[in-house]
């Protein structure tokens, strides 16, 4: 297919009329099907990002789709003023789907992390008790939830809260995947949560020991606070289970999901939690313009029932374990990559050079020129996350493109 305009011309338009918030790698899609994104020269590509993990039911959908057009052509958006035939029935699945009594739907993710926070502070006050305005919640460094000033001000990373001052109180930080740091944290009366993503994914797929998870959830029951789990990147099947934390059977107490509840279709957020905490918020207390509107729910609806009818989280357990054995031979054979870590199709290369160094960019960029698209996170670090329904067929394409380009760049 000759392109009319070519890719060029596109980088170009952003180049001037953008805001340049973002580096992306020198490539234009136009096009996007189950795993394969197209770029405007009519090249094909393996997308090893899914979106930051929003299109892990493979892009476009069709059964997404049809679930967008149908609902669009009927009644996209009656604000919270008025209820709507859509809500309700998306309520009552979405509750069940995952175990909870109630969900308060939102957008994007990070205003799912906003509400959950809003939702503990209440339950904080109304009923643990804790003084008015005294409320603590803790994060992990190096976590990363969102670009609001209430998610950069519990961030550890200086390019997401750089002069972007002042910050939230009230917020402590204590490294992840560390008990005593947390049950030292814990011993203050004025905590209401812990908010923690249950693998971390932006800085660089961090997998905390086994068992983590089930003793954060413990040390908050016994102090009275409740566990906030932020799986809006590893939620929705992207470990190998429904929700990652389900590895450790662990239940938080609030639950917040977000990119993959919609398919990459639209922003679909929610935070799901028990009918005590939930009804903490009463009417007047919170909300959004889109949030809970019928398109949303039809998309998350038909989202959700894909995962699950596709059994796309056995999927991506089943294709995890071939990836990460391909990527130890790779390992084995090379020194530019020095290990591979993750959970089911959420897993990330660290490359043997600095930070600071050029090395997982280049080595990006021979991936795509290989017919692959993936993106540093942190420097050195690649992160490498198909949509969920990739074949294994597909997947040793993929695994063979990676070993080509890493070859290519020894
Ligand atoms: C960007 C990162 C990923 C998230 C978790 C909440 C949110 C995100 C665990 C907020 C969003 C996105 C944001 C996007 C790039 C991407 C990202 F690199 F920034 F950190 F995925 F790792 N919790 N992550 O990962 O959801 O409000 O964006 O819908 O800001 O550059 P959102």
């Amino acid at each position: 297919m000759l392109a009319t305009v070519s890719s060029h011309h596109f980088i170009a338009l952003e180049e001037r009329y953008g805001a340049h918030n973002y580096h992306p790698l020198p490539v234009v899609l136009s096009k996007g099907r189950g795993v394969y994104v197209w770029d405007v020269e009519g090249r094909c590509y393996f997308d090893f990002l899914s979106a930051y993990s929003a299109v892990n039911q493979g892009h476009c959908h069709p059964r997404i789709i049809a679930a967008l057009i149908e609902q669009a052509q009927t009644l996209t958006l009656t604000s919270r003023a008025f209820y709507n035939d859509k809500l309700g029935p998306y309520e009552k699945f979405i509750t069940e789907f995952f175990g909870y009594d109630r969900v308060l739907p939102m957008n994007t993710g990070v205003e799912g992390g906003e509400t959950a926070i809003k939702i503990c502070r209440k339950w904080g006050y109304e009923v643990k008790g804790i003084p008015s305005n005294k409320a603590k919640v803790i994060f992990a460094q190096g976590n990363f939830w969102g670009r609001t000033m209430a998610a950069i001000s519990s961030s550890t990373d200086p390019k997401s809260y750089t002069n972007f001052g002042p910050y939230m109180p009230g917020f402590e930080i204590i490294p992840y995947n560390n008990i005593p740091a947390l049950e030292k944290a814990l011993q203050d009366p004025c905590v209401a949560g812990v908010m923690l993503e249950p693998i971390q994914g932006e800085a660089g797929v961090i997998v905390p020991d086994e068992g983590y998870l089930q003793q954060v959830s413990q040390l908050c029951r016994q102090h009275n606070v409740l566990f906030i789990a932020d799986e809006i990147q590893t939620g929705i099947g992207r470990t190998g289970k429904m929700l990652a934390c389900d590895h450790e059977n662990v239940k938080p107490d609030i639950l917040i999901l977000g990119k993959a509840l919609s398919g990459g279709v639209y922003p679909v957020s929610a935070v799901l939690t028990s009918h005590e905490i939930m009804s903490c918020i009463r009417p007047g207390e919170h909300g959004s313009t889109y949030g809970g509107n019928p398109l949303a729910c039809a998309v998350a609806m038909a989202a959700l029932q894909v995962v699950r009818d596709e059994h796309l989280a056995e999927n991506a357990e089943k294709m995890g374990v071939i990836f990460r054995q391909r990527m130890k031979a790779i390992i084995e054979k090379t020194n530019t990559i020095v290990l591979v870590r993750g959970k089911g199709l959420l897993n990330a290369i660290v490359v043997n050079d600095t930070p600071e160094g050029d090395t997982a960019w280049n080595l990006c960029l021979a991936m795509k020129e290989r017919g692959l698209l993936a993106k540093p996170t942190h420097g050195n670090i690649i992160r490498l996350a198909p949509p969920l329904v990739i074949t294994e067929e597909e997947l040793h394409q993929c695994c063979d493109i990676i070993e080509d380009a890493v070859k290519s760049i020894n």
